[in-house]
């Protein structure tokens, strides 16, 4: 289904505030504000825009160490995120977790996972957890192209259709894992897609540079999951604009080939998508300041944020007995 007037506004407007707050968390990284390191999804926001764009406000997100761009999607308020960056008490885990280990139970992030693949697997758990408890409610999992050759990829997919859960893999093909090309060490063309005939699951490549094929895309997955058509494996091809992570500067990767997927970058593209279409450049101007304002809003406020008292340091560390999810 294509998306709405006010979903087209919406893809656009996350995009758009996503795309402004990773440039501020690096800027912020490169000043030494960061505690730890960061991980940017910049070039890769059409698939969080879009995914999240077609989910349930009570669906299930999981996400990896490359995943403010996610919460961000679906409505985590910027500062806690910039203050968890931050190292600071207002942040979403107390300042205790940084920026690869960010939660937001609130709107259905169960997560961000550093170990490669191990999110896939406690997804599962999640759909399974919606499926027995007929709640109808869909667990989407975000991996890397570099997942896809990790033993936990392969028994997440293998458990999911065996027991038909609700669960959609979408596997963000930035081409790279780290400084090796995906190509390089990898025995078929596309990572994920080609590998979802092995488990019964049809090949779905989508454009992930294009918001709405996301949107369209994730929209018919997430549909037939949640009337119990069991899982999907969608493989969205993008970029990341910048390094894997920190200061890295990604110079192990060919100029032309980074020229090329600038050219392609989602958030331009989809501006001229809109005027193409009718909307008023002034009404996507005004997306573009609000989104400054909150960006600037959340700088200072996470700033403003006292460092975590020493008490704090042993808090949510074991478990309390309880079963639920918290931050
Ligand atoms: C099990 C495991 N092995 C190795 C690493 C080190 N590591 C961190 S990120 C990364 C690359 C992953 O690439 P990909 O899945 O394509 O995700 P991307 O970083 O491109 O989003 C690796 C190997 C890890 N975190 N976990
Ligand atoms: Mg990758």
């Amino acid at each position: 289904m294509d998306p709405t007037e006010d979903v087209q506004l919406e893809l656009f407007r996350k995009m758009t505030v996503i795309r402004l707050f990773e440039k501020r968390a690096y800027d912020l990284f490169m000043q030494n504000l960061v505690k730890g390191t960061t991980h940017l999804g910049t070039g890769q926001e059409a698939v969080a825009a879009g995914v999240s764009s077609a989910m349930n406000a009570d669906d299930y997100t999981f996400t990896t160490y490359r995943g403010h761009n996610h919460l961000i999607a679906r409505g985590t308020p910027l500062t806690p995120i910039m203050a968890e960056l931050l190292g600071r008490e207002n942040g979403l885990m107390r300042g205790k977790g940084g920026s690869m280990h960010l939660l937001d139970v609130s709107h259905g992030i169960l997560g961000a996972y550093a170990i490669i693949g191990a999110q896939l697997l406690i997804a599962n758990g999640s759909a399974w957890s919606a499926q027995y408890r007929g709640t109808r409610q869909v667990t989407v999992a975000f991996l890397g192209d570099g997942a896809t050759n990790i033993g936990a990829f392969h028994e997440a997919l293998n458990f999911a259709v065996v027991w038909r859960l609700p669960v959609i893999f979408v596997c963000e093909n930035n081409h790279y894992m780290e400084y090796t090309a995906i190509e390089a060490v990898t025995a078929v063309r596309h990572p994920a897609a080609d590998r979802a005939p092995a488990y019964g699951l049809e090949p779905i490549v989508v454009d992930g540079n294009d918001v709405e094929a996301v949107y369209r895309t994730a929209r018919a997955a997430i549909g037939k999951a949640r009337d119990g058509g069991g899982p999907a494996l969608i493989e969205a091809d993008t970029y990341r604009h910048g390094g894997h992570s920190r200061a890295d500067p990604g110079k192990y990767r060919p100029e032309e080939e980074v020229a090329g997927w600038l050219a392609k970058d989602p958030i331009p593209r989809y501006r001229a998508v809109l005027l193409r279409r009718g909307a008023a450049e002034a009404a996507l101007a005004e997306i573009e300041k609000t989104a400054r304002e909150a960006v600037d809003r959340a700088t200072d406020e996470a700033k403003a944020g006292p460092e975590p008292r020493l008490e704090l340091a042993a808090t949510n560390v074991w478990a309390d007995g309880g079963h639920s999810w918290r931050n």
